[in-house]
């Protein structure tokens, strides 16, 4: 019996709410599928935590984490705490210390889900967003010069290395040509003229390897508009961190909402743990409700035994959450159903037995 050990950081606001009902999912796969087990293990960091201890997680927190197969985060973030503190004393750091360089997010409209758009059917959102998640724009160098005098000034510097860019654009071509997709980079080298040009002169050396790939180079502008006029264009996506964590957030707008946006932050390499979570933030406003929508948790549980190897639970639960949505009797408020966060588990393994 292979067993995993899993790290949770359930974190703030409904962070603790959709992530039971991702745990009650695992669980239950777990003993469905019979040949792995899971092994759970709490750790209360975040805004809490912060409040506390005047820190996010302990001095010691990456060494704890790091002997883990993989962590399960829920969300951070709290109104009593400055974004940039819970942002920048747990998620940024465990990304980068981990060496987390793949942010991947898929963006993809589900047969029931809800969709802004006029005239999409759901096959025309299908991409995967692979995002560079380790250096770029935050990478969080920079300084304040002369606070709090008429002549202060912040810089922040993007960060953008050789081996950096590469490995993320060739995970990104290795994804298309499995697939049989096209990549599109999404960048700005009109403005950012070192950086951007820098990302697409990398891109354009990446690509000579992959010459049965289609290809395209948009900026972020224009992606961003075509995000909505035409998202069928778009199929393997990668882009900078940044840029990716804006574009992601439109592609869950189109895709069902963000209680549908799943995310997982990949050392592909199996160095460290790699980190699966719902890439809404805490809802400090719907916390403690009962009404967060767990969905997205849910999804990430399937990126998460994707990792693991086992891609036909990763694809039931994905067609069992469809079949929630379809059948529209289980869903939360956000997507217009009154069932609360704790009854959606129930249904998922309901769905999975009947798969
Ligand atoms: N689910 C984790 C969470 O709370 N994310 C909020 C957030 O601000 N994420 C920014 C990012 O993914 O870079």
């Amino acid at each position: 019996m292979k067993n995993f050990k899993i790290a949770v950081i359930a974190g703030d606001g409904i962070g603790p709410e959709v992530i039971r009902s991702g745990i009650d999912v695992l669980n239950g796969v777990a003993a469905l599928d019979k040949t792995f087990d899971v092994e759970l293990e709490h750790f209360p960091y975040g805004c809490n935590y912060y409040l506390e201890n005047g820190r996010m997680m302990p001095e010691d927190a990456l060494d704890r984490l790091k002997s883990f197969d993989a962590i399960y985060l829920g969300a951070v973030g709290d109104p009593r705490v400055p974004d940039n503190i819970s942002l920048g004393g747990l998620l940024l750091p465990i990304r980068q210390k981990f060496d987390q360089y793949i942010n991947l997010r898929p963006v993809k409209l589900l047969n029931g889900a809800p969709c802004p758009l006029a005239g999409i059917k759901p096959s025309d959102i299908d991409m995967i967003v692979v995002r560079e998640n380790s250096e770029g724009e935050y990478a969080n160098v920079g300084a304040r010069l002369y606070q709090n005098s008429p002549n202060e000034i912040a810089l922040q510097t993007g960060v953008f290395s050789r081996r950096g860019c590469q490995r993320v654009i060739r995970y990104a071509f290795e994804i298309a040509r499995r697939s049989k997709k096209s990549v599109t980079s999404i960048s700005k080298g009109n403005a950012l003229a070192y950086s951007m040009v820098f990302w697409d002169q990398i891109f354009d050396e990446v690509r000579r390897d992959y010459p049965d790939v289609e290809t395209h180079k948009l900026l972020v502008d224009a992606a961003a508009m075509f995000f909505v006029k035409d998202p069928a264009r778009f199929q393997v996506v990668v882009t900078s961190n940044l840029f990716g964590d804006i574009l992601t957030d439109l592609g869950a707008a189109i895709a069902g909402g963000m209680g549908l946006a799943a995310g997982a932050n990949l050392n592909p390499e199996r160095q460290f743990p790699s980190m699966f979570e719902p890439i809404h933030g805490s809802a400090p406003d719907i916390a403690g409700r009962s009404i967060a929508n767990p969905l997205a948790a849910i999804w990430s549980i399937s990126q998460m035994l994707d990792f693991f190897g086992y891609e036909q639970w990763a694809s039931k639960i994905i067609r069992a959450i469809e079949f929630l949505l379809v059948d529209k009797k289980t869903l939360t408020p956000d997507l217009g159903g009154s069932a609360r966060t704790s009854d959606i588990a129930p249904a998922i393994l309901t769905a999975l037995r009947n798969s």
